[in-house]
């Protein structure tokens, strides 16, 4: 089984990539950038830095680079996650309450399958999920947890994990639903969010300040306590008024003559 929501028979598909691409090693050496962009990509079990392949893998590159840069993947959730194979996000139906369609999801716009034969499924390669098309690869990736060679030259590997596989190993280890929800088996039981994906040239000339950093929380806590304190101060004031009034109002109301039309 492939990375997608399908269930996908190996195919081969040499014949859709131009044999240049298989023939022109040295070229792709000499025409590798100084210096390959890379995306950040935070998430709530923390970040996940890739190199992405901007030379050997343009087409799948650039869309998964307009894509982050539109905030498309911000928000989504990694809805199909399988211990030593991959964990698989990208699908905007994870933003819906419906479970059962997460999977199925994508860009609109759909991209040719891309290889290179120097990008192969080793651990912490990144690369685009599909349906039974090859051509069918639109917003959602994976990223592998250990070598999966098996994929290779089914799906477009286009970038690699240069910082936080630990991360990548963490949630693949999250809980799924299993058996217990055999049509979504492989979705975690407890949300595993991908904030947002940030490209850059740059990493260590980044800043960036995951939400889930203690620091954040504390100053969170010194800003909600007093407010809270001054909703109950607010809420005595009001009582206390409101009694004091309430009183007034009944007194003089006892002392007002009552059947007075009478
Ligand atoms: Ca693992
Ligand atoms: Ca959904």
């Amino acid at each position: 089984m492939g990375p997608s929501n399908f269930l996908i028979l190996p195919v081969r598909c040499i014949d859709t990539v131009s044999a240049s691409s298989f023939n022109s090693e040295d070229e792709n050496t000499t025409d590798e950038p100084e210096e390959n962009r890379i995306a950040i990509i935070d998430t709530s079990y923390g970040i996940i830095k890739i190199e992405l392949f901007e030379q050997r893998a343009p087409i799948s590159t650039a869309n998964f680079i307009d894509l982050s840069i539109d905030a498309f993947y911000d928000g989504l959730l990694f809805h199909r996650v399988i211990d030593d194979f991959v964990i698989q996000t990208g699908d905007p139906n994870t933003k819906d309450n419906n479970p059962y369609n997460d999977g199925s999801g994508g860009s609109g716009k759909t991209i040719p399958l891309e290889l290179h034969p120097e990008l192969t499924h080793v651990d912490g390669a990144v690369g685009m999920a599909r349906g039974t098309d090859e051509d069918s690869a639109t917003s959602q990736f994976y990223i592998c947890d250990g070598p999966q060679h098996g994929l290779d030259g089914n799906y477009a590997v286009f970038a690699l994990v240069f910082e936080g596989i630990e991360v990548v190993r963490k949630i693949a280890e999250v809980e799924t639903w299993g058996n217990k929800r055999p049509i979504i088996k492989d979705q975690p039981i407890e949300d595993v969010i991908m904030y947002s994906v940030f490209i850059t040239t740059n990493d260590t000339e980044f800043q960036y300040t995951a939400p889930d950093e203690p620091d954040d929380w504390s100053f969170d806590e010194t800003f909600r306590l007093p407010g809270f304190e001054g909703a109950v101060v607010l809420v005595g004031l009001f009582l206390v008024v409101f009694i004091t009034k309430n009183k007034k109002h009944r007194s003089s109301k006892s002392q007002a003559p009552r059947h007075t039309q009478k």
